[in-house]
């Protein structure tokens, strides 16, 4: 007995010594500056980026908050503030007659403060509350912001530190009435009455119809609200403490009709008013009281902010951001900025991506565009996915939910897309009867989706439904798979099943494919069977597959998948030991541009899974790709490179890519540049950091798979594997010296071992767990729900 009391509490103080310590309380980040905003106004000369005008200061220099549906950035400015406001689903006709995102509303406050003294702005990552603090002529500023998710609503609170020194005026104001277009004219008028003013109008376009409230609640003072010709504002005279609360509103409903309908001005129901729920939204806020609503923003903000920590710097430079990152462009390559920048990643995905809110779109959800470049929408090719890459890996599931929200109310215009891809490009495979499965090509925005076109072919579709496995994987929600993930894969293989043509040695080749926006004499490249498409296809077999043995499905079709899928013959070597992009390429860049931005056809490592450790030289074909492609290229790509990098084990050259990232693509406020302002390397990156600590899709869990010099000691929380194992670890000098396992779903948890190490594992009652081994460096335990595990030896 005393024996085994001896054995217990030794493994209870293994528990409890250096091998189970972890440094849980976070950091407190913030993206902060001793200067505000520049706001010198857009340049309407320039057109490059797509959309106009373009607004250095507002993409650079500005600080972005959001809650999925609006965004909000704020300047922190002394003299005029600008609050410049955005809302998803507020779109004009948009580049390419898409539909795109368009600025809602831009708020400013005329302080007159022109000499500020110890100035700061500060957006808090922990809290997502932006502050501003300043003294003027003895008195002391401070003004705080949010926008919170459960009352859809921005709140500013304004106070001073002596009595009656609260006196601006507020300004607001419709954008751009008068458009490149009239179809994207706004039409609109503002009206100031008591302590409110209201911005409403329509764009003829889609016919939507838009609303924004204002309402100015002050402690002590005068308060007067006027109209003239130069727009509608509020006076606030003399007030010891101000709160500003806005609400913005459309009359668009995610519904399958917005994408069924043709019509672009049929697409909503244009005898909606969002008056009423944009009043009840700002009412409530009124009525609670400020305190409780901030409160309620911060519980709701930390609830998914709060399950990560990760520390990669072993000092917390006293720098501004801006400083941080100069320093950083000048080779002080202190780790923070890289840790600073995933958090950032971080709070972006929540703040643009919630239930109930259209998906994360290529600028989240902040544009100050008449026009947005590339209309902000959900690029398929590659972009909209890379939002998604680390939702589930940083602990994030929730904000994928507008994903699945988006493709289920587009889901019947796609199987119509599909029925119409194949009349064109393979009649023979239609099928009148049965349906043909669904498909999406590059271009989509909330009012619609397309086929696949012209420069990327159907496995765009596949790269979508990736995600709908990967959700699953994450999260062994078999609920998810069975209701969302599986008939969304069964779909996708139906439309895919039938872009398939046998070649003459009886290979089946995407008939009509293309590797995205590859061109060969300046012309888009299309073939029969790229990597990008075969690749996917497999990915979505395989996936398919694998859904329906958990779900325990059997049926002809899964049959013929089983036979297809041996068929595809995906990854092929050429001369120059690259995995090809194209069949009939053989050294390196025959066909494409040698240093194009995509990376199609290393998509089967990363987001995919095909090329993975059992197949070495394909890895290495991936390695030959990537030297020879270099990392010249946007950010996005650079966020592509650095995930497929991890995934070749190359923790330097991953490094390398994030650290070129940061010093070229990266601006004062963080956000990244493609260019313009993408949100896509900010998220593909955040996705990056996690896929160099922890990999999972090899059906084993891999630790510091990917660790460069440059992160030799730190340790994270929180973080998600595959399975729904929640992991934390510390390391020291490259060596791992804590590990924790949390089992949320319990099974099987399997690991990557180094060679010649003794394993131990405890559970949260200090007992003993045996285990086995799998295979040469890969062992095995039982897990039960919500049971945690200490691992020595990892
Ligand atoms: C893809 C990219 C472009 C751009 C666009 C929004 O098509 O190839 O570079 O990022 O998306």
């Amino acid at each position: 007995m005393k024996i085994k009391i001896l054995v217990v509490s030794c493994l209870l103080s293994l528990c409890s010594s250096a091998f189970s310590q972890n440094n849980a309380k976070s950091r407190i980040y913030e993206v902060w500056d001793n200067q505000p905003a520049p706001n010198r106004g857009g340049d309407y000369s320039k057109s490059k980026a797509h959309g106009f005008p373009i607004d250095q200061d507002w993409e650079q220099e500005s600080y972005p908050l959001g809650n999925g549906y609006m965004g909000i950035n704020v300047f922190g400015r002394t003299d005029v503030e600008r609050i410049q406001i955005t809302e998803k689903t507020l779109a004009n006709e948009g580049l390419y007659g898409l539909g795109g995102m368009t600025n809602f509303a831009e708020v400013y406050l005329e302080f007159n403060h022109l000499t500020p003294k110890n100035y700061k702005r500060s957006l808090n990552l922990n809290n997502g509350v932006f502050n501003v603090s300043y003294n003027y002529k003895g008195v002391q500023y401070t003004r705080e912001y949010f926008v919170s998710y459960p009352n859809n609503v921005i709140a500013i609170k304004l106070s001073a530190n002596k009595k009656k020194q609260l006196s601006f005026v507020l300004d607001a104001e419709i954008p751009h009435k008068r458009s490149i277009k009239e179809t994207n004219t706004k039409t609109g008028i503002a009206t100031a009455q008591d302590n409110g003013i209201i911005l409403s109008g329509n764009i003829a376009h889609f016919n939507v119809n838009y609303e924004a409230q204002i309402k100015v609640v002050q402690k002590g003072g005068e308060l007067q609200s006027y109209n003239t010709n130069k727009g509608s504002k509020i006076k606030v005279n003399a007030a010891d403490e101000v709160v500003i609360y806005i609400a913005t509103g459309t009359n668009y409903k995610l519904d399958s009709k917005v994408f069924l309908e043709s019509n672009p001005h049929k697409k909503l129901n244009g005898a909606i008013d969002p008056h009423n729920k944009v009043s009840s939204l700002i009412q409530k806020a009124v009525d609670m009281n400020y305190d409780a609503l901030k409160a309620a923003h911060i519980k709701d903000y930390q609830s998914l902010f709060g399950r990560v920590n990760l520390e990669l710097a072993t000092t917390v430079p006293n720098l501004t951001t801006r400083a941080l990152l100069e320093n950083y462009k000048k080779g002080n390559a202190n780790p923070y900025l890289e840790e600073l920048m995933f958090h950032f990643g971080r709070y972006l995905l929540i703040s643009s991506s919630r239930k109930g809110t259209l998906p994360c779109g290529l600028q989240g959800v902040w544009s100050q565009y008449a026009v947005t470049p590339f209309t902000g929408g959900f690029w398929h090719n590659i972009n909209v996915q890379m939002n998604y890459w680390g939702a589930f890996s940083a602990n994030l599931k929730e904000t994928f939910t507008p994903y699945v929200e988006y493709y289920q109310a587009y889901l019947p215009s796609a199987q119509a897309f599909a029925t119409k891809y194949l009349q064109k490009h393979n009649p023979k495979a239609l099928s009148l009867k049965e349906n043909n499965g669904w498909t999406i090509g590059t271009g989509a925005s909330a009012y619609t989706t397309s086929a696949p076109g012209g420069h990327s072919g159907p496995g765009t579709g596949g790269f979508t439904t990736k995600l709908f496995w990967d959700r699953f994987e994450f999260t062994r929600d078999t609920t998810f798979l069975k209701t969302a993930a599986y008939p969304a894969l069964k779909g996708m293989s139906t439309f895919l099943s039938k872009t398939l043509e046998p070649a003459a040695d009886g290979t089946l080749l995407v008939g009509h494919s293309a590797s995205p926006e590859q061109k060969h004499h300046q012309e888009h490249y299309i073939t029969k069977g790229t990597t990008f498409d075969q690749g996917f296809v497999w990915e979505t077999y395989n996936d398919l597959l694998k859904s329906a043995k958990i779900l325990e499905k059997s049926s002809p079709f899964l049959d013929t998948i089983k036979q297809q899928i041996k068929k595809l013959d995906p990854i092929l070597i050429g001369a120059s030991g690259q995995i090809k992009e194209f069949r009939e390429e053989n050294f390196y860049s025959d066909i494409g541009s040698p240093q194009h931005r995509h990376i199609s056809h290393l998509c089967p490592i990363y987001p995919g899974t095909l090329i993975n450790s059992s197949k070495p030289t394909w890895v290495q074909a991936v390695s030959t790709v990537l030297d020879l492609r270099g990392n010249n290229t946007t950010g996005w790509a650079m966020a592509h490179r650095m995930n497929v990098r991890a995934r070749t084990k190359e923790a330097e050259k991953a490094h390398a890519v994030y650290a070129k990232f940061l010093k070229e693509r990266t601006c004062p406020n963080l956000w990244t540049l493609h260019p313009p302002f993408q949100i896509d390397g900010n998220l593909g990156t955040m996705a990056g950091v996690v896929e160099m600590l922890v990999q999972s899709h090899e059906g084993f869990i891999e630790l510091l798979p990917a660790l460069p010099k440059a992160w030799s000691t730190g340790s994270f929380s929180g973080l998600v594997a595959r399975g729904n194992f929640e992991i934390d670890v510390t390391w020291k000098k490259g060596k791992i010296t804590h590990c924790k396992v949390v089992a949320k779903n319990g099974g099987v948890c399997a690991f990557k071992i180094p060679k010649g190490t003794t394993i131990v594992i405890i559970n949260g009652n200090g007992k003993k767990v045996p285990y086995s081994i799998r295979s040469k460096q890969i062992i095995e335990f039982k897990t039960s729900p919500s049971e945690k595990y200490y691992i020595k030896g990892v």
